[in-house]
């Protein structure tokens, strides 16, 4: 029997890249996309308008948003989906200062009203929560699943409080529902305001001369930066368990900011010395200086490890940035792609080689 997932947060970073993994997994995929007055799904295109050849994709697109139980419940029972992806969020920390109101409505409720949609209709679907490193804030790292959250921002508190509920719904409905603690995860289709992607794009922009000086907050936080292609495929194992359970997700290696932007410019040939200033902008009001994962637990029970380190996903994405700028990349990026998960036809059919065009890196 052909499995359903529904997906909250498509359109996202994650979102694309689980739409492509669930695919290849022969899913039936169905998407939750906000009504913009844009396109805002740029990063799930190329699944929508594959080349001719191809039969046609089991993906399907609502609109609806994380702020109203009306589309949820219809979906869920019109759906009646195996499995619920909660990745819609209000995700960006910084701004989550700016609007803490919103990020609670959306970040923390928007997981209640999906756990209460589920509960009312009694559809059997096993729901994933995107719960976040960003929980533990000041706990000292390594963090694993049994550090306490010490949430150092309005998005950590709605993350939070997401969390507690998930495993309230589990404790006291008996629902299947887990939460993956995910730490940093970066790809060429990171947002640009997040701090890997704004340096990467600011490098291709610098060498294409478009931009002069790139502007920074805080250098000194430490994170765990991981690749995300290979972190989707942890939700799908999370909820192919047989008991729900909550998960912590990262590399176990932290690197400060410094250090990226010292990988990414020197991959580049630039002395990020001469680029980079300070702008007190972007310093939040509350910092979470170190995070570090410990996830012994799900290299043990999901038997995940990561492949790539800091150095290839710095390479990656500076490789995706420059093709995507036209600019001719050294191409380590795309070796280091190809060296860890081989080479692949078509870009919807494998989440791993594809880079921010959606283009299956390796096929030729
Ligand atoms: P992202 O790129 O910012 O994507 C967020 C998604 O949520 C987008 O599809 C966005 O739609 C959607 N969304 C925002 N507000 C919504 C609303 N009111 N109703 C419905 N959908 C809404 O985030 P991401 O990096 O893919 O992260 C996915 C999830 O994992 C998020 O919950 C995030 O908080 C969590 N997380 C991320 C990381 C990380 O390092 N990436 C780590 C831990 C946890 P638009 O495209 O229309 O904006
Ligand atoms: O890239 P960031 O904005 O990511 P942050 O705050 O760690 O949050 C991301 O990861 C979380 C998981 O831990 C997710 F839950 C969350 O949704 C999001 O995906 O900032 C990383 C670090 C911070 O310490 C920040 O202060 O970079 C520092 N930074 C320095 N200058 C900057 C900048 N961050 C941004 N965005 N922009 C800057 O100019």
């Amino acid at each position: 029997m052909t499995k359903r997932a529904l997906i909250t947060g498509i359109t996202g970073q994650d979102g694309s890249y689980l739409a492509e993994f669930l695919l290849s997994k022969g899913y039936e995929v169905h998407g939750m996309v906000r009504r913009s007055s844009g396109s805002n799904t740029q990063r799930i295109d190329h699944i929508l308008q594959p080349d001719s050849h191809l039969e046609s994709i089991p993906l399907t697109l609502y609109y609806g948003d994380l702020t109203t139980l009306e589309q949820i419940t219809g979906l869920i029972y019109d759906i009646r989906p195996d499995e619920i992806y909660n990745l819609g969020a209000q995700s960006d920390v910084r701004a989550s200062f700016d609007m803490p109101e919103y990020t609670a409505e959306v970040t923390g409720l928007g997981a209640v009203r999906i756990l209460e949609a589920i509960r009312r209709s009694g559809v059997a679907a096993r729901f994933y929560q995107a719960s976040s490193s960003e929980m533990f804030g000041g706990a000292p790292p390594p963090q694993n699943e049994n550090s306490p959250f010490l949430p150092h921002s309005p998005y950590a508190c709605a993350k939070v409080y997401a969390y507690h509920m998930t495993c309230n719904y589990r404790d006291g409905y008996g629902l299947y529902a887990s939460n993956g603690i995910l730490f940093n995860h970066e790809s060429p289709r990171r947002g640009p305001n997040f701090v890997t992607r704004k340096i990467t794009r600011a490098i291709v922009n610098i060498m294409s001369k478009s931009q002069d000086l790139l502007y920074l907050g805080n250098l000194d936080a430490c994170r765990d930066w991981g690749f995300t292609p290979e972190y989707v495929e942890t939700m799908w194992l999370m909820l192919q368990q047989d008991s729900p359970d909550d998960f912590v997700i990262g590399t176990g290696e932290s690197h400060s900011v410094r250090k990226f932007l010292e990988c990414a410019f020197d991959y580049a040939g630039l002395d990020w010395e001469e680029y980079v200033r300070f702008d007190p902008r972007y310093v939040r009001p509350v910092e979470v200086n170190a995070l570090l994962a410990d996830s012994s637990k799900a290299r043990e029970i999901l038997g995940w490890s990561p492949k790539i380190g800091l150095e290839e996903l710095v390479m990656i994405m500076i490789d995706a940035d420059m093709s995507a700028a036209g600019l001719d990349p050294p191409g380590h990026g795309y070796e280091a792609l190809r060296s860890a998960f081989g080479s692949q036809s078509f870009a919807y059919r494998t989440s791993v080689p594809v880079d921010n065009r959606g283009q299956a890196v390796g096929s030729e």
